[in-house]
């Protein structure tokens, strides 16, 4: 995995803006489009959306290159790129400039060119100054997409708070490096981040083995499986999780992968794995994160359209991203001073006044 070692030259960038790959050529809910090849045209941009529509590695049922733009246009709002959050007060589309830069482009069959064509992308928005949201696609791209802002922020100073069902810390997959049950094992042993302070929230069911739970062990790592979120309750399990992670790094990557979530809320991904968060749980938990922690990148993934139910699992993809986009606004504003509202507030109470 010589692409993703630390002082290798980084690939060229050499992608494109193809529209989604996958369907029609949309926006998420409707932003401006840009275009990677031209950087005035995301220069005012807080956070940028990027397609990852890449299911080469899925172990089992197929169908996530169809996620980005499932999530983008899942909605049953007007498609105008405003998003006027209820709870938090802000229209985070707007207040972040949020642009859509299209999918990278990841064939079939060719998984390290389309891995490092994504980390380059992604690098490339992090070094912007953006945020980088990145639609998958199934977990394989979680290593080019912490690898990617891990070159800007720093090597080993981005933590990694992973929503799964899975520890995907796999040593191989069918004999590849590279698959959707691999890609946190390769971040940890490339360094692009680091094993204790990477924090694994959901975990249930099966898998991995011994062998696997041991070299995850070694590492330092902090995996909360589900019954220990419900003995202790996801508010603490967060609160120990988000302590872990500021404790020396420089900021979060927050990887949800929505298996985490119930197959009878999520049921369109490729391994579903049954006893997992409500959706409420993962909303509330993704906003409350984004609205406490420095994030530098945000990737939902693995969204398998073939297989959702009246697109349950794409619209809840679509709320991972608005709730983790609102959150950071949110605490952009409260950076800045300015009033914000608890989402314990009263609805109609504490709002700001119209323009
Ligand atoms: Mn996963």
């Amino acid at each position: 995995m010589a692409w993703s070692t630390r002082g290798r030259q980084r690939p060229k960038v050499a992608f494109m803006r193809l529209g989604n790959m996958y369907g029609p050529d949309a926006t998420f809910v409707g932003v401006p489009a840009a275009d990677l090849a031209d950087p005035s045209s995301y220069a005012g941009a807080a956070a940028v959306i990027i397609g990852a529509p890449f299911d080469g590695g899925t172990s089992h049922r197929p169908g996530c290159r169809f996620g980005p733009q499932a999530i983008r246009s899942t909605d049953y709002l007007p498609h105008d790129g405003s998003r006027p959050h209820l709870a938090l007060d802000v229209d985070p589309l707007r207040e972040l400039n949020v642009v859509d830069v299209g999918d990278v482009k990841m064939l079939p069959g060719e998984t390290d060119r389309a891995l490092e064509r994504l980390e380059a992308a992604v690098a490339l928005i992090a070094r912007s100054g953006a945020l980088p949201i990145i639609l998958g696609g199934d977990h394989t791209i979680a290593l080019p997409d912490v690898t990617g802002v891990a070159h800007h922020v720093g090597w080993g100073r981005v933590s990694v708070i992973h929503f799964d069902a899975h520890a995907d810390t796999g040593d191989s997959q069918f004999g590849s490096l590279h698959g959707h049950g691999t890609p946190m094992r390769r971040l940890i042993e490339s360094g692009a981040a680091r094993g204790d302070r990477f924090l694994q929230v959901g975990l249930r069911g099966y898998w991995p083995e011994p062998e696997t739970l041991a070299w995850m062990r070694e590492q330092g790592m902090r995996s909360f499986e589900m019954a220990e979120v419900v003995s202790r309750g996801l508010d603490a399990v967060l609160e120990e999780a988000a302590a872990i992670a500021l404790d020396d790094c420089d900021a979060v990557f927050l990887s949800v992968d929505v298996d985490v979530v119930d197959p009878g809320m999520a049921p369109g991904t490729g391994t579903p794995e049954p006893g997992g968060f409500t959706s409420r749980q993962l909303l509330d938990a993704v906003r409350h994160l984004a609205m406490t922690l420095p994030l530098a990148g945000v990737d939902v993934v693995e969204v398998s359209p073939p297989y959702d139910q009246a697109e349950v699992t794409a619209y809840l993809g679509n709320r991972v991203v608005l709730e983790a986009l609102s959150g950071i606004a949110w605490r952009r504003r409260q950076r800045d001073g300015e009033p914000v509202r608890q989402p314990a507030d009263p609805l109609l109470e504490r709002r700001r006044p119209q323009p």
